[in-house]
């Protein structure tokens, strides 16, 4: 088995796999590779509970979605095959701030000064780090196994505070080496300037307290750094409603009386969309300023009348305040005396019209898809949307837990589902993970319901089967956005595994949504829809969109 240890101190590999599970991961996903062999045996060895999956982009998006809901994810893969295979994740991690640690198996010093031609190696040894110096906030080669533990700390810790993914490169032989001792605590102390808080929570407060209809965006970052607590006491405190985005969907739980919806511009719920639009307080918190957010330019926000708090930016409608975190200028405002707000929740009276007798033979379309949805989802579920009109689709719908939606809302990747919702399970192991999937992004990654056979998970699969990239078809249509039609009602066949059916109705959909959530089985439910239908969202946003190209060519 392993090589003896020298003496009394751990081996690189243990140290870092020991440190990562204190850190708070007990899961990994990974594929090997001869560079990472011996990694994987300390990986394998340590108390993280190590998944293998058939392709290094759901690596990357399996440790996404469980860091998205445990707090730090870990992917582990080979040198540049694995590693630059992998690089699209990890950029969608960074550019939605979810904090995976990717750990890569590397050569060893030794090779990087005999051996130029080294397979698996671009450009040069350090080509792979400095790709992933793009999509992390710090790196780290142990070349040293004296400096190791240091760096491995560093690079943790700094994941930590800026919650965006950290790359830790491991050459094979020095994982085997005792580590030296950690020297340093890394701390990274941040303060605000008192005089800037002040001065920005006496702003805010005011607008606030002169504000008749104020309401407060809350946005993922306040998730990411365990800050949704705090906004959550200044809404309830003051009486003003929450929206949220479609990245932060579900950061408050969808039923909470304060809860007026998904604010995504001409995307958005009408209720919600007035709501925050005729709004004289908007409070944007931990926001990030996305097209998509914005509904792709559909957005009618005041900048005069918004408060925007990010960890990046404080804006008070057109002052803008340096060196306050957001975490003291919430604080702050909590803190404050301003009289409750009267609000009236028109969001929370809508409720989904159950199914009549006589739409039971109806065929199916997107609206009704979410709308079934809606009705037959089990207690306690996640929902993992991938891009597409399975994404844009979900607005409407309403879970029923905190974060328990998940979806790459920015970054708007392909393929994020299926293997992100292997993260979800993996960090969630009760409940019952539901997966949208439009049929284009199931043909990236769908193959990685044969990791979900692999490891006995139950997630049921919606694949919405509408012939192609339908979303594209309202851009700009032709061949290119065609796709082969599967029969996606067969695959669970080929994997011998669970359970796979073709539904064309709404009432065959009711039927299998019912029974899958009451089977503890994987189902994956081919959902037949009309090539040109969209979502009431899509056809809200494509008639927004339409509007504004005509106003524009009347000017
Ligand atoms: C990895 C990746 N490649 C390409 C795109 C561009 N793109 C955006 S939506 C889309 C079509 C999605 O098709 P499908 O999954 O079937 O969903 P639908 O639009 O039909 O609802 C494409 C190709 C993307 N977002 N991500
Ligand atoms: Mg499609």
């Amino acid at each position: 088995m392993m090589s003896p240890m020298p003496s009394a101190s751990p081996s690189v590999g243990s140290f870092l796999f020991d440190y990562l599970y204190r850190q708070g991961i007990h899961h990994a996903f990974g594929i090997p590779g001869d560079f990472a062999l011996p990694t994987f045996r300390w990986l394998q060895q340590s108390a993280i509970h190590l998944l293998t999956l058939t392709h290094e982009p759901s690596v990357g998006f399996a440790a996404d979605g469980y860091a998205r809901v445990h707090g730090m994810g870990l992917a582990c893969v080979t040198y540049c095959v694995g590693g630059l295979n992998m690089l699209n994740s990890i950029a969608c991690a960074y550019a939605e701030k979810s904090p995976v640690i990717v750990v890569s198996g590397a050569p060893s010093p030794a090779d990087r000064k005999h051996d130029p031609l080294l397979h698996h190696k671009v450009r040069t040894f350090d080509t792979q780090r400095r790709i992933y110096e793009e999509v992390t906030c710090a790196t780290a080669v142990l070349l040293d196994p004296q400096t190791a533990a240091d760096e491995i700390i560093r690079v943790v810790t700094e994941v930590r505070a800026q919650r965006r993914p950290g790359y830790i490169e491991v050459p094979y032989d020095i994982v085997d080496l005792p580590v030296g001792r950690p020297t340093r605590r890394p701390q990274i102390v941040a303060e605000s300037d008192p005089a800037n808080l002040a001065a920005a929570v006496d702003e805010a407060a005011t607008a606030l307290a002169r504000a008749r209809r104020p309401v407060i965006v809350a946005d993922i970052e306040l998730h990411r750094h365990g800050l949704t607590d705090l906004a959550l006491a200044i809404a309830k405190k003051f009486n003003v409603p929450i929206a949220a985005t479609l990245l932060s969907k579900s950061l408050i739980g969808e039923t909470n009386p304060l809860y007026i919806g998904v604010y995504s511009g001409g995307l958005s719920e009408p209720v919600c969309q007035k709501y925050v639009e005729s709004s004289d307080c908007v409070i944007l918190l931990g926001a990030f300023l996305s097209d998509v957010f914005m509904g792709m330019k559909t957005a009618h926000l005041d900048r005069r009348k918004t408060i925007l708090a990010n960890t990046e930016k404080l804006h008070v409608g057109l002052h803008s305040y340096e060196n306050v975190l957001l975490k003291d200028f919430l604080q702050g405002l909590r803190r404050r005396t301003i009289r409750r707000k009267s609000f009236r929740n028109r969001y929370q009276r809508a409720t989904l019209a159950p199914l009549k007798d006589s739409e039971r033979g109806r065929a199916l379309d997107s609206e009704s898809f979410f709308r079934i949805l809606g009705l037959t989802m089990a207690d306690q579920a996640t929902v993992v949307c991938d891009v597409g009109d399975a994404m844009i689709g979900a607005i409407g719908l309403r879970t029923t837990q905190r974060n328990d939606f998940l979806a790459d809302a920015y970054y708007l990747s392909m393929g994020f589902a299926v293997p992100a919702a292997i993260g979800a399970m993996a960090a969630t192991p009760r409940g019952r993970v539901y997966i949208i999937v439009g049929d284009g992004a199931f043909q990236m990654t769908g193959m990685e319901l044969s990791t979900c056979a692999k490891y006995d998970l139950h997630p049921i699969v919606c694949i919405l089967n509408n012939d192609g990239y339908g979303t594209q078809r309202h851009i700009i249509d032709g061949p290119f956005n065609d796709i082969r039609r599967w029969k996606y009602g067969k695959v669970c066949e080929l994997l011998d595994y669970g359970h796979s059916i073709q539904i064309a109705t709404l009432g065959e959909l009711e039927i299998a949504l019912t029974s899958a959530a009451a089977e503890q089985r994987m189902t994956v439910i081919d959902v037949l829809l009309p090539r040109d239908d969209s979502s009431r969202p899509l056809k809200r946003m494509a008639q927004a969109l339409a509007e504004q190209r005509d106003g524009q060519r009347r000017r």
